[in-house]
């Protein structure tokens, strides 16, 4: 039986609220990063100390895309599987606390060498740039540990299922199932590279790297990561959101369908971020888009059943027509108003990756600062103010504090703050990418280049951008901080919706692992295995590796 309590087991909520302090202190340090990026990049600014670009840009990358979402997301989908299928066993816990460790361990080793700037590789650290083994070896750690995270969690499932036989898992668990079965999938592309490829080359143990090779298995990974992070977001628009605003589930079978198909067709897509790379056949590239497109369907799905559930519950309370469900939402409630704008965002910023995945079109927009546009959109948007708005009542819940009206009415300013700073970053950059405005470059790489000229005032624009996100995330900071040690002691819901009264059944089948995963791994291979084979028949002499510090 689905449980109905408020708060969840506090050794549990001890263990999520780990997650939530590291990921805090990362979005600290990421953030502040952005802001001495956009100012380098108007060039009114010289970063002291020696310190690089590119150093700066890694650490941005790494803390905000690695470790920020890795630890939130592993944090509530912990706190949500509680909630909704029971405490957590002693010996699950003590896997689970260990799985933190380890990732902790992981990104203080991976940051130190950031710091020395002796991993100055950027976020997707690609070949042949040579970062120090350590911090290789720290990432690898913080993979490692995530999959302790994904045990506990499929074996918390199995037990619910055991123990409620002919029952219905709950959605919040099932959805968390899929996420960490695709994140474990994917990441054992990224755990090869460093342990067949990174370390050994940057041990010295051996001389040279597969460039291509190295980039295909990141992408294998690089491409359900951001799934990764999408997927709580919608675990939180699926489940939570109903119940703030007083309404159930629209269906959830069609939730269930739109996770299962989120797991089959996000995997086999990566060839889609190596569209212009040289070495991979034409047709399989051409496989990998279609598959991309129809990845796109689960998230139009989402977008019907988000309407679905608005409509309705506008009805109930008495709206009409089209679009009269707009006017009864709790607009004043910054649970619902932070990802509602999220939400909003991903219409434009969904467009954006359709324009990319579409391959004339991706020739214009590829390695341009249209690219960092979508994903400021995407993840910096969409994901983290849903994000945001979890933390609202996530934080004083599982500290057994109350989310006050002062704190909820600084979110609604921080929501506000963030998506206007977020506006000008990323509709500048999506211009400027247009007009064929590099990404990842230094302003020092094209300074007094007459035909660079016409970028300078977007890149004006994101520095009035980023010095907003800057402030906004420092409130962002400063509510965390409020919620977790000096809210007043009381009982925050932790808001978990039920499903609408006649909706459809859900099929017994979607509980059926063997067979998902089965068709996930066909999937991969057939999209994988004939290009992977060419790729290492015809790989030319590997890299010996460069080093940008
Ligand atoms: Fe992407 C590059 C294609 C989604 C993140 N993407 C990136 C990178 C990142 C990223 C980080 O095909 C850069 C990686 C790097 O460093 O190189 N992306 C797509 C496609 C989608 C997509 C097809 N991306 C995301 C999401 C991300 C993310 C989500 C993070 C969370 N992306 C690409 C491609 C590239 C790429 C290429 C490589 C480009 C290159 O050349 O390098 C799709 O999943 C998007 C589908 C989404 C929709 C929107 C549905 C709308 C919903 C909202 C409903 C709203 C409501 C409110 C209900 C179709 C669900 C309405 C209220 C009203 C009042 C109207």
């Amino acid at each position: 039986m689905i449980k109905t309590m408020k708060r969840i087991n506090p050794k549990d909520a001890k263990l999520a609220m780990a997650h939530m302090y590291v990921a805090f202190i990362a979005l600290f340090i990421g953030a502040s990063a952005g802001l001495i990026q956009v100012l380098e990049r108007t060039g009114k600014f010289q970063l002291p100390a020696g310190i690089g670009y590119y150093q700066v840009l890694t650490t941005h990358g790494v803390t905000l895309g690695l470790v920020m979402t890795t630890f939130f997301i592993i944090g509530f989908m912990l706190a949500g599987q509680s909630r909704t299928a029971g405490d957590y066993t002693k010996a699950e816990r003590n896997i689970a606390w260990t799985g933190f460790w380890l990732m902790l361990i992981g990104t203080v080793l991976a940051t130190i060498y950031i710091l020395l700037n002796e991993a100055t590789v950027l976020y997707t650290f690609y070949a042949p740039m040579m970062a120090h083994s350590s911090f290789y070896i720290g990432l690898t750690l913080v993979v490692v540990g995530t999959w302790f995270g994904a045990f506990v969690t499929y074996k918390r499932h199995r037990r619910f299922l055991k123990e409620n036989p002919g029952e219905k898992s709950p959605l919040f668990s099932f959805m968390a199932v899929i996420n960490f079965a695709m994140w474990q999938i994917a990441t054992l592309g990224v755990a090869s590279a460093m342990l067949l490829q990174f370390i050994p080359w940057s041990l010295g143990l051996v001389d040279s790297i597969d460039v291509l090779v190295s980039r295909t298995l990141f992408w294998y990974f690089g491409h359900p990561l951001v799934y990764f992070w999408l997927l709580p977001a919608y675990m939180a628009w699926y489940v939570i959101i109903p119940k703030i605003i007083g309404g159930k589930i629209f269906s959830d079978a069609l939730a269930r369908l739109s996770f299962i198909l989120l797991l089959l067709f996000s995997i086999p897509v990566g060839f889609h971020h190596q569209l212009t790379e040289p070495g991979i056949d034409p047709f399989w590239k051409y496989i990998q888009v279609v598959l991309t497109f129809l990845v796109v369907i689960p998230s139009l799905m989402t977008a019907f059943s988000l309407f679905a559930t608005f409509e309705i519950r506008g009805r109930e309370l008495g709206a009409k027509g089209l679009f009269g469900w707009f006017k009864k939402m709790p607009w004043k409630d910054v649970r619902f108003f932070a990802p509602f704008v999220g939400m909003l965002i991903f219409i434009p910023g969904g467009a954006g990756g359709i324009i990319n995945a579409s391959n004339q079109m991706n020739q214009v927009v590829h390695n341009t600062m249209f690219v960092t546009g979508h994903f400021h959109l995407t993840v910096a948007t969409t994901v983290i103010l849903t994000f945001f708005g979890i933390t609202y009542w996530l934080v004083p819940s599982l500290t057994g504090r109350t989310l006050t009206s002062g704190a909820n009415k600084l979110g609604i300013y921080q929501t506000i703050l963030w998506t206007i700073g977020m506006l000008f970053m990323s509709t500048s950059m999506h211009w400027q990418g247009l007009l064929g405005g590099p990404r990842r470059s230094a302003f020092s790489e094209y300074a007094g280049n007459a035909d660079t000229a016409s970028w300078i005032p977007f890149q004006m624009f994101q520095a009035v951008g980023g010095a907003i996100l800057f402030i906004a995330m420092l409130l962002m900071i400063g509510i965390f901080v409020y919620l977790s040690f000096f809210a007043p002691k009381g009982e925050e819901e932790f808001p978990i919706a039920e499903e609408a009264d006649g909706a459809m059944e859900t099929p017994a089948v979607f509980e059926n692992w063997p067979l998902w995963i089965g068709i996930t791994v066909a999937l991969i291979l057939f999209a994988y295995t004939i290009p992977f084979i060419d790729i290492i028949q015809n790989a030319p002499p590997g890299s010996p590796g460069f080093k940008l510090y």
